[in-house]
């Protein structure tokens, strides 16, 4: 069969299609914007002219582009609700997101995307970026290195390419704007297959290093005010080829040298560990808050460094986003929170916006009994769905989000106004009130001691929990 050399160009434009959809780079060239689908400059235009500025109109409103819950200057337990959440859009997913998965090819053709890697078409989309966080009324944002900047062929090359869009995005933040948190992208290119700081290869952990170092570096240069490890890859596929004492060691040498280079610097930011139990690897070393925290402290690290909560790594590690949260707060090491969720029918990390007003509130409690989250705060670590491919959606999701959140936050004003929730566990734990229970608290009653006073005391009364209770006035608040 002979092709016309109009059908060639169709073939080959498909072929280079395919092409980044297995590497999971940029998306299909829209068909609209045919004549300008290679490396299409900068486009200085305005990329959302139908999204108007996002307002508050209250819970009667309709309007899908307006918050209901989230009113940024009111006053909710003695903060402005812009200051609890200190909400953030993430880069990767709001703009690198393509609706591919592992079964599919990119479903999202945004109108601003010429379907190149190119430096133009990063600027272009770091762009797109301060016009949705201003029209979204944010001041916060995350990125990893690599997606705002493509790789170059050597350190020097994707250096550069960071500094370029870097240079932009400072310009385009103005005075309000800046990063919550920066990172390096350590698991996408085939060099960390083994990990990064945990790689067998000497090579890899120098190269990691070095673009953590940059990345510290723009992190800083931009005002951003922390700084976040999530080890996608620093964990293993199995023990047998592994030696874990020798990894988890290098680990801690890695983020010994993160600090200390900071410092030099006078990044003043803090440092923050993202745990999730797997996914890619099959065990991640950051399994959860308590691991993570037991690794700081047995390195000497836990003064240098906080947790980055995000909810749906929580479920995955068989605990509930509450629950995270909490064991973060209880060891003083909460330090910013990935606002997302996954759903109960599907066992991956599918990172959706969070909807669910119970578990939201939950969180709040805890965020509340923390006195918010500064220097961190909540990052929509989020995605639209596959089959959400309107740019309108990409509002309507981070909206909905804000929304839940304060929702959560609205209802936790309302649990401790009415106490009853408070008195409940105060009740419940009364009886170390006691004389008795201070000296218990205080580490001062033995064994012999608390065996005499059994003795004497006798069988002891069991007072109820008074579970179902406590879930009546929790639900009661929603
Ligand atoms: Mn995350």
């Amino acid at each position: 069969m002979k092709m016309k050399p109009a059908e060639i160009c169709m073939v080959l434009l498909c072929l280079s299609v395919l092409t980044f959809g297995v590497i999971g780079g940029p998306q299909t060239c829209p068909a609209n914007l045919e004549s300008d689908c290679n490396d299409s400059g900068e486009w200085k235009g305005e990329f959302f002219p139908e999204i108007p500025k996002i307002k508050y109109e209250g819970p009667s409103s309709k309007n899908p582009l307006a918050f209901k819950w989230f009113n940024a200057e009111e006053v909710i337990l003695g903060k402005k609700m812009k200051d609890w959440f200190r909400f953030s859009v993430a880069f990767w997913h709001t703009f690198r997101g393509t609706g591919a998965d592992p079964f599919g090819a990119p479903t999202k053709s945004w109108p601003w995307e010429d379907g190149t890697n190119s430096l133009a078409m990063a600027k272009r989309r770091m762009r797109a970026n301060f016009e949705f966080i201003d029209k979204l009324g944010v001041d916060l944002w995350c990125f990893h290195d690599r997606d705002i900047a493509p790789d170059g062929k050597t350190l020097e090359e994707s250096n550069a390419n960071l500094d370029e869009v870097v240079a932009l995005a400072k310009e385009l933040q103005g005075s309000k704007v800046h990063p919550l948190w920066g990172t390096a992208q350590l698991f996408m290119h085939p060099r960390y297959m083994h990990g990064g700081a945990t790689s067998s290869e000497l090579g890899v952990y120098a190269y990691a290093a070095a673009q953590v170092k940059k990345a510290i570096e723009v992190t800083h240069y931009l005002g951003g005010e922390n700084y976040v490890f999530w080890g996608g890859r620093e964990g293993y596929q199995s023990l047998l080829n592994t030696d874990m004492g020798r990894e988890l060691d290098h680990m801690a040498r890695f983020l010994e040298a993160a600090v200390a280079y900071k410092k030099k610097i006078g990044f003043n930011g803090t440092m923050l560990i993202e745990p999730k139990p797997q996914e890619p690897t099959k065990h991640q070393y950051d399994w959860d808050a308590a691991t993570s925290a037991n690794f700081l402290r047995k390195y000497g690290l836990i003064g240098e460094f906080k947790l980055n909560i995000e909810c749906n790594h929580a479920t995955l590690s068989g605990h509930s986003c509450h629950h995270e949260v909490e064991t973060a707060r209880l060891n003083g090491i909460l330090g910013n929170i990935d606002a997302n969720t996954g759903d109960p029918q599907v066992g991956w990390d599918t990172d959706e916006f969070l909807t669910d007003i119970g578990e939201a509130t939950k969180v709040m409690l805890s965020v509340v009994k923390n006195g918010g989250l500064a220097p961190g705060g909540f990052n929509f670590d989020a995605k639209l769905r596959r089959e959400s491919t309107d740019v309108e959606d990409l509002f309507i999701a981070h909206i909905s989000g804000m929304d839940t959140l304060a929702r959560g936050l609205r209802n936790v004003a309302k649990i401790i106004e009415d106490g009853s929730l408070n008195e409940l566990v105060r009740e419940r734990y009364s009886s170390f009130d006691s004389e008795i229970g201070a000296l218990i608290e205080a580490g001062k009653a033995d064994f012999e001691f608390l065996e005499k006073k059994a003795i004497e005391w006798g069988e002891p009364k069991v007072p109820s929990a008074k579970q179902e209770l406590a879930e009546m006035i929790f639900q009661s608040a929603l």
